[in-house]
């Protein structure tokens, strides 16, 4: 059964890509930044006080010799200093640290970077469950409270380009509702009907999406055959849309923390890729994410 290794071997083949580490002051976020760089996943820039991340390297016997420190005074200036080494692509990539996400995310989306899309910024991210026999993306559980249609179509577009990022050529997107059914009173299913038409026009590009599809008849190939379901998905899904945080955010922690899920998880829609990884999440989910986001941002600098 595959599992994320893939993505680490993407990384050797690309080589490293330099990136932002934003205000790495915490043992486990300068731990995942020399990881990434021994791993030559990326040539890092770490961005943050500099006396402050000596005193933590230093205390927790972490190498940082190799490393060059850009010395900012605080969260605020660390942010904006990540923006601005984007905005001139010095840096591919920006890795939170420790500073709060807002903070992080106000730089990014301030217009006075020029780091916007015309797309919205939403969260995917790769799964691996070592019960589940394929690799499931999941979007979008960091960023957009409660989408609306329009908001909807970005997380899918973005979610797309992530899976074509990593090799998926024409993923399959199952628009998750409670039901498959189109129900009036479930809005939920007439934003996913709406966006499986926009896939079936070509308004949608570059995957196949169905929906409004229940959960197990995304993801069980013996449900869809009990249901007798017509649909391009029969419980192959390699995205799962969900409708909104709550069930994204409840999802991805379901499967993390009840089962034995590995993830990557990176924001899409700005210039570069973005990892803003949350404090409960381990080494390896860290370095995942630190992965993905480089083979997408090779894939973004060639195009
Ligand atoms: N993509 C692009 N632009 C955006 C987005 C987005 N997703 N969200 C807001 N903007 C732009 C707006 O158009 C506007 O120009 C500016 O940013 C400010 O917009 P606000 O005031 O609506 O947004 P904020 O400032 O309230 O916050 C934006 C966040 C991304 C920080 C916000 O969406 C957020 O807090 N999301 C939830 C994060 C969270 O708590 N996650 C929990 C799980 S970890």
């Amino acid at each position: 059964m595959q599992n994320l290794d893939f993505l680490f071997k993407r990384c050797q083949e690309i080589g490293p890509i330099t990136a932002g580490f934003v205000y790495p002051c915490s043992q486990v976020a300068l731990s995942s930044c020399i990881e990434a760089y021994q791993q030559k996943i990326f040539t890092p820039l770490i961005i943050g006080p500099k006396a402050n991340i000596e005193t933590i390297a230093s205390t927790f016997g972490l190498d940082i010799s190799p490393l060059t420190i850009i010395d900012v005074k605080n969260e605020i200036d660390a942010a904006a200093t990540a923006a601005t080494l984007a905005q001139q692509q010095q840096i591919k990539c920006i890795i939170k640290g420790s500073l709060h996400t807002d903070i992080l995310l106000h730089a990014i989306l301030d217009n006075k970077y020029n780091l916007r899309t015309n797309a919205l910024l939403s969260s995917c991210c790769l799964m691996h469950l070592p019960t589940y026999n394929r690799l499931i993306f999941i979007a979008d559980m960091v960023i957009n409270i409660a989408p609306d249609l329009a908001q909807k179509v970005h997380i899918l577009e973005n979610a797309v380009t992530m899976a074509n990022s990593l090799g998926w050529k024409n993923p399959k997107v199952a628009v998750i509702a409670a039901v498959e059914n189109i129900n009036f009173k479930m809005p939920a299913t007439l934003d996913a009907a709406i966006m499986a038409k926009m896939g079936d026009r070509g308004q949608i590009k570059n995957c196949i999406i169905d929906g409004p599809l229940d959960f197990d008849l995304a993801v069980s190939a013996v449900s869809a055959q009990i249901k007798q379901f017509k649909s391009p998905i029969m419980g192959d899904a390699d995205i799962l849309i969900l409708p909104d945080l709550q069930a994204a955010n409840s999802l991805y922690k379901e499967m993390v923390f009840m089962g034995g899920a590995d993830a990557a998880d990176v924001i899409l829609g700005a210039k570069i890729p973005i990892v803003v990884t949350s404090r409960s999440d381990d080494a390896r989910t860290r370095l995942n994410s630190c992965a993905a986001a480089a083979i997408i941002a090779h894939q973004q600098f060639k195009a």
